[in-house]
């Protein structure tokens, strides 16, 4: 299952890596890609997209399921 989330709030490679670290964090998740210029995170795994977005939320991003889902 692939879940493609919009991220808000990355500005530079640190950001990138804390997203990706928060993400493959949440029980479920097998592989994260995060493109910062597009402010997206493409997830593949079981977790569900609550727990995704909530991951993401902790850190102090803005996040949610990307359109067309
Ligand atoms: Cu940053």
């Amino acid at each position: 299952m692939t879940t493609e989330l919009t991220i808000s709030g990355m500005s530079c490679g640190h950001c990138v890596k804390a997203v990706e670290t928060a993400l493959r964090g949440v029980p479920g998740v097998q592989d994260v890609r995060v493109d910062l210029a597009a402010g997206r995170a493409t997830v593949e795994g079981q977790a569900s997209p609550e727990a995704l977005m909530a991951a993401v939320k902790e850190e102090g991003y803005g996040a949610a399921v990307a359109a067309g889902q």
